[in-house]
């Protein structure tokens, strides 16, 4: 089916229309007409209740929004990437993330053939590993333990297994230590192998192309460091280095023994692929049945994005009024508020997996587009951020659809915490959608001059998650509700969420430099005069360090 661009899909106009007339409904409005509305406009799938009543919306809105849905093929597109389709069409690659979490015994084809069956044999690849290190039966060069772990890998290669590390740090094997490293600046690999001892350390070099440069520039240090601590003897690398990646042959080059090599496939995108072999480390952490265990999650939501029907479909419902906000009202931004402390690290790996994806100027055809599309995703746990930039969201300039993401037990029951915790939460979407009036503010007894300070407009949207506890299974939930919307919200504008031109400028540009600075003849430079500038400033100044 062709899809006409989106300014010419009906629901378009008529949102836009249908935008006039309700902008300026206010959310106290909204609630005080419908005193059902809180339990009306939720959904609960797969251990998730998702309120949505706290946006700016209408039943009409609603209605609206799912008829851009519709209109914009989102049912083909999603039939499409569970048939193996190659829908990232600017690599001519298929997107079978899905395939990743399977369950034994399924089929999902590609190219005609059953990728299940390869997947489950990497699981259990990394399963038996995993175990070995974990009871101590994979032995170092010196016939030590491995006691730490170390993730060499970046961008699509680090951002999923440091996060799902932290988020699910209450499950890991603590006797063992994991850390990662991603930047080239070398602090990055010195502070993570800092303590560490060589004997007893394990490398994960992940990396899906293996030629990435921070990646194996931090490898071929940590192959230094290594050989270093064992006395230069190389045989060591095949019991201290690892790798996960699609690139055999550069494995092999770099001197990792392919039977240690974990693979994975040209279908599974970098921030895609937390899930795939990519998680090693995390399987190595939380062991291999929390790890399938984590995978079931992902895969009841992928269950649910495939067959409910759009009204009560969660990644939908979230992409739809992501939508609503970033191309009606002008939102800029998405505001993701978890209320976990072992969620800390899940805004940032939103940030790759939505701007990274929905963050493209033209259609999938290549022609420019004259809508907004992904906006910007930010966040941090909730609490800590409303001592700091929550202020913004309740009394700035600018609206900021929020996610708050909370969770009904915690692995840690000390005291009243959580009860505590979770009356925040409430307390916060409460404030921003009723806000404060100005009789509620001078019934307090706050004198005129201070009125204005003190008056909370409200009408400031959220969403709310709830979950019973954040555990390896809520993990692939959330993970999977998130990708899925990206994929709903890509959709609608046209764009290919699955290729990442935009960063490949950059990473031409300091191979060419890398030379520049390093060269030590003051070389020939024919960039703009800032650049120039820059890099003969540079060359002098480390000239002149001790
Ligand atoms: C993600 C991107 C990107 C990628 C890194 C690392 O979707 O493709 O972030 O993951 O550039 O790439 P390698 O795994 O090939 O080192």
């Amino acid at each position: 089916m062709s899809v006409p661009a989106l300014h010419l899909r009906p629901a378009w106009a008529l949102l836009k229309r249908h935008h006039q007339k309700v902008r300026r409904l206010h959310l106290r409005q909204l609630f005080a007409k419908d005193g059902k509305r809180g339990e009306r406009l939720v959904v609960e799938a797969a251990g998730i209740y998702f309120d949505y009543s706290k946006n700016r919306i209408t039943d009409e809105t609603m209605e609206l929004l799912l008829q851009l849905a519709r209109e914009s093929g989102l049912q083909d597109r999603i039939d499409a990437m569970f048939r193996g389709d190659r829908i990232n069409t600017s690599e001519k690659r298929a997107v079978l993330h899905v395939a990743l979490r399977a369950p034994r015994g399924a089929s999902i084809l590609f190219d005609g053939q059953n990728v299940v069956p390869e997947v489950h044999a990497v699981l259990d690849k990394m399963a038996e590993f995993s175990q070995r290190v974990r009871s101590g039966a994979w032995k170092g060069h010196t016939g030590k333990r491995i006691r730490s772990v170390v993730n060499i890998g970046i961008g699509g290669s680090d951002l999923g297994p440091v996060m799902a590390y932290e988020a699910l740090k209450h499950y890991a094997e603590r006797s063992m230590t994991f850390r990662f490293v991603s930047n080239v600046d070398a602090t990055d690999f010195a502070e993570a192998v800092h303590g560490l001892d060589p004997e007893e350390t394990l490398f994960i070099v992940s990396s899906k192309t293996f030629t990435t440069l921070e990646t194996m520039t931090n490898a071929h240090t940590a192959r230094d460091w290594l050989l270093s601590g064992l006395k230069g003897d190389s045989a060591a690398i095949a019991k201290h280095f690892v790798a996960v990646s699609t690139n055999a042959q550069e494995v092999a080059k770099f001197g990792i023994d392919t039977a240690n090599m974990f693979g994975f496939w040209d279908w599974v995108g970098g921030r895609y692929s937390m899930d795939s072999a990519i998680g090693l480390s995390t399987m190595l952490a939380i062991g291999p049945d929390n790890f399938a265990a984590m995978l079931e999650g992902f895969h009841e939501i992928d269950e649910h994005f495939r067959t409910a029907p759009f009204e009560r479909n969660l990644p939908v419902l979230m992409a739809l009024l992501a939508v609503w906000y970033n191309n009606f009202f002008g939102a800029q931004t998405v505001a993701v508020l978890p209320y976990e402390q072992y969620l800390k690290r899940f805004p940032a790996y939103l940030q790759q997996l939505t701007m990274e994806s929905n963050g493209k100027h033209v259609t999938a055809d290549g022609a420019d587009v004259n809508y907004d599309t992904g906006p910007i995703y930010w966040g941090e746990p909730g609490a800590n951020g409303q001592h700091s930039f929550y202020q913004l969201i309740h009394q700035g300039t600018r609206l900021i659809p929020c996610d708050f993401i909370a969770f009904a037990r915690t692995a840690n029951p000390l005291g009243r915490h959580q009860d505590m915790l979770l009356a925040n939460v409430f307390a916060q979407t409460e404030a921003l959608a009723f806000g404060k009036t100005e009789k509620q503010v001078k019934a307090e007894g706050t004198p005129d001059w201070l009125l204005p300070h003190r008056l909370f407009e409200g009408n400031r949207p959220s969403n709310t998650l709830l979950l019973e506890a954040l555990t390896p299974a809520a993990l692939g939930k959330l993970v999977a509700l998130y990708e899925h919307s990206v994929f709903v919200q890509g959709t609608i504008w046209q764009i290919d969420s699955f290729d990442q031109w935009g960063v490949e400028l950059g990473k031409a540009l300091a191979q060419r430099i890398i030379p520049e600075l390093e060269s030590a003849a003051d070389p020939e430079l024919e960039h703009d005069s800032s650049t120039n500038a820059l890099i003969r400033r540079y060359r002098k100044l480390k000239r002149s360090g001790p």
